[in-house]
């Protein structure tokens, strides 16, 4: 077993990830565990380029195999926004949730629908290889907030199935169904099995 970075100053994804992958690598770093100057830019125009350029940059600077993730939310009725801007939506989580509230203010139950998704980029400097794993879940957004669990949209991002919010899960139980948990299950199936196709696929 290694260490693994996992290029994300997000301490909600840092979390979500370690639970998940608990076991499959000797030790977690996130870029909060280093001094300063270890932000990427995210300038590039898809969640995938983005965490390949995340993965790449500090895999390559550290010499160590890194995981790196982009995600975002997209709502229907605003064409899929925020989606890769989701970070820049307001600075705070709180200011994101607002200002999603207020775009979605007077738009009908029906026309709610949304979806996360999570693009996961691994990274091995000495090998020179990367992969790519992918995941995704609908749900709607709710007219308040509900749960103090997870981070970001996840108190207002609803799963009719549950009938709970995102934040009212537990980090185990989000990792279930979530974009990200979707996306990590294939990672750890790729760790532990290579490159053939997950079974039911
Ligand atoms: P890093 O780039 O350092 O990993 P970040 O928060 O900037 O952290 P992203 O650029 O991928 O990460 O932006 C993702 C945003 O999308 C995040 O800040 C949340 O607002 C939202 N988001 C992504 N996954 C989420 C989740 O599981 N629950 C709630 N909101 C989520």
């Amino acid at each position: 077993m290694d260490d693994l970075i996992l290029a994300t100053t997000n301490q909600g994804k840092f979390k979500e990830i370690k639970e998940l992958l608990a076991g499959q690598f000797t030790s977690f770093h996130s870029l909060l565990d280093f001094k300063n100057g270890y932000e990427v830019v995210e300038d590039q125009p898809s969640y995938a380029e983005n965490a390949w350029k995340k993965a790449r940059k500090i895999g390559d600077r550290f010499n160590i195999d890194t995981l790196a993730d982009d995600s975002g939310l997209e709502v229907d009725a605003l064409n899929g926004r925020p989606g890769i801007y989701s970070s820049r939506y307001g600075k705070t989580d709180a200011e994101r949730i607002d200002r999603l509230l207020a775009e979605l203010d007077g738009v009908e139950e029906q026309n709610r629908g949304a979806v996360f998704k999570a693009y996961l980029a691994f990274y091995m400097p000495v090998e020179g290889r990367g992969y790519f794993f992918y995941g995704s879940i609908r749900g709607c957004i709710g007219r308040e907030r509900k749960g103090r669990g997870g981070f970001g949209f996840d108190p207002v991002f609803f799963i009719p199935e549950l009938g709970k919010s995102m934040a009212e899960l537990t980090v185990e139980e989000k990792n279930r169904i979530s974009h990200r948990g979707r996306a990590l299950a294939a990672f750890s199936h790729f760790l532990k099995r290579g490159l053939q196709a997950p079974p039911n696929r």
